[in-house]
């Protein structure tokens, strides 16, 4: 799997990689053919705090499927940045086809939330397929040995119906999550806390918005 796919859309990489991978999309995301990449973000950092640096990669990516719900993906992975561009492969994430739902427009935020050394990466999607429905999800993971993440915490990081016209008015709610950092890193490693700020909860519009907190205990040293 080492080498660039010279096609793009062929089925051909199924059989081999399993049921984890959509088809025509490699394993490795460096992989993805150019024509197939909606969005790439890239970065080369020190994962793990030991001194040897790692790449990682997000590729949001047209799969080839004609059902929207397995039109994109997101692929995330890392690699020994030791070895250059071509370092081996560590890890990857498929996130449509490992977690069975859609996902699209995704987002990475690398970032030492605790203070240890350590990295942490939030990866977030967005799984709505309506026009108007914002429906994002993230993962938290981190990076104790670089080959074997831990997701430490999942959930909900926003959601938006205000457009979405399945959504019975009375029903219609909008708030984004984000990460109060100096509360997290307070919390040195065993509480990740949140800020949501609602701006329509049960149909009701909510100005100025409501901000929110919330503490997950969660481990992020090991
Ligand atoms: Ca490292
Ligand atoms: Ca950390």
């Amino acid at each position: 799997m080492g080498s660039r796919t010279p096609a793009i859309f062929t089925a051909m990489l199924l059989g081999c990689t399993g049921l984890s991978v959509l088809a025509g999309l490699p394993r490795d995301p460096r992989d993805v053919p150019r024509v197939a990449e909606l969005t790439v973000t890239r970065t080369v950092t020190d994962l793990d705090g030991d001194g040897r640096r790692e790449g990682v990669l997000l590729v949001v990516a047209l799969t080839g499927e004609k059902d929207p719900a397995r039109a994109t993906e997101v692929l995330l992975g890392t690699w020994d940045a030791e070895g250059g561009e071509k370092g081996e492969l560590l890890w990857s994430r498929h996130v449509a086809a490992e977690t069975g739902q859609p996902a699209h427009d995704g987002e990475m935020e690398i970032l030492d939330l605790d203070g240890d050394g350590r990295q942490e990466i939030v990866l977030s999607w967005d799984r709505g397929l309506r026009r108007g429905l914002v429906d994002r999800w993230a993962e938290i993971w981190t990076f104790p040995d670089p080959r074997r993440p831990v997701k430490v915490w999942e959930g909900p990081w926003g959601r938006d119906t205000r457009l979405d016209r399945e959504t019975p008015a009375d029903r219609k709610e909008s708030f984004e999550r984000e990460i109060d950092y100096g509360a997290t890193r307070a919390a040195r490693g065993r509480a990740i806390v949140f800020r949501d700020t609602w701006r329509m909860i049960a149909g009701k519009a909510l100005d100025p918005p409501r901000v929110t907190t919330k503490r997950v205990d969660v481990l992020l040293r090991r």
